[in-house]
């Protein structure tokens, strides 16, 4: 059976990292066009470089949890070609919980773009500061994660796994921010089964064949112990 997986902030956030838009989330009060925009960025880098650096610097007191370590278990045990795993996250907690090939469609944190030569960087440290690029010395590097406006990572083969799945599962995610709110449409339109694992209701909980609620840790182990029955 082929599978795809999204993943949101819910699947993160049992690990410590604040989810965006539920009480006490990153945006929780705040209005994310003046952190999450090319146009925020532009008006104020100093305050956006210091949102991220903080969150990058975060990266280093979380650990992956039950839900990460179960999507691993779940890739090691198909195989790599049987499971596509999507993420909407930017932490690197599905890698630190074993699981090989993860597709980050709103970018990296511990990744850098250079807006002066294209190159990407693995990058661990600061960014405020305005470090030069490693590739051509300008110090035009930003965070290398999507912002609304940009277009998405991997759109093209994120596209071709739905077409090409049995099964969509969305795991810890509002629904409310396009283009991963209708991969299930997408995905129905092709004829997919589609399933929900998420604490609360979703925005596109009632499109999905079958949605199951609470914590990610608790569902998603169960949810991978059936498939691998
Ligand atoms: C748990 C849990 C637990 C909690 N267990 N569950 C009008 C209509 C339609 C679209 C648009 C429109 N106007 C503009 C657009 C497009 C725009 C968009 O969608 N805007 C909406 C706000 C309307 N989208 C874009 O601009 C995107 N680009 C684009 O469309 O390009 C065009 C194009 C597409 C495709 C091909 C070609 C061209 C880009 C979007 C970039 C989003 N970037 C961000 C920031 C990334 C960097 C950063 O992290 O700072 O990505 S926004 C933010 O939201 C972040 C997240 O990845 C994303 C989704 O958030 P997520 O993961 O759903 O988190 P929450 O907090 O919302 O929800 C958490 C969920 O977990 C909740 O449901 C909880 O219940 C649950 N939960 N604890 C299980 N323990």
């Amino acid at each position: 059976m082929r599978i795809v997986v999204l993943t949101g902030a819910g699947v993160s956030a049992e690990s410590g990292v604040p989810t965006f838009r539920d009480a006490g989330g990153l945006w929780d009060g705040h209005d994310p066009m003046t952190v999450a925009t090319p146009e925020a960025f532009d008006r104020d880098p100093t305050l956006v470089q210091r949102f991220y650096d903080e969150r990058r610097a975060a990266l280093a007191r979380v650990q992956p949890n039950a839900a990460h370590q179960a999507l691993a278990r779940l890739e090691a045990e198909l195989g790599g070609d049987d499971l596509y795993l999507v993420t909407q996250n930017i932490d690197d907690l599905h890698e630190r919980g074993g699981s090989r090939r993860v597709h980050h469609m709103h970018g990296r944190l511990r990744a850098a773009w250079c807006t002066a030569c294209d190159a990407r960087h693995d990058w661990e440290t600061t960014l405020v500061d305005r470090p030069p690029c490693p590739a051509c010395g300008s110090p035009q590097l930003r965070p290398d994660v999507v912002w609304f406006g940009e277009v998405p990572y991997d759109m093209e083969a994120i596209e071709e796994a739905l077409w090409a799945c049995d099964l969509f599962v969305s795991i810890g995610t509002s629904g409310v921010v396009y283009p991963a709110a209708a991969f299930v449409h997408y995905a129905i339109g092709n004829g997919r089964q589609t399933l929900e694992l998420n604490l609360d209701e979703s925005d596109t909980t009632s499109d999905f064949h079958q949605s199951r609620r609470g914590p990610a840790t608790e569902l998603v182990p169960a949810w991978v112990d059936e498939v691998l029955r």
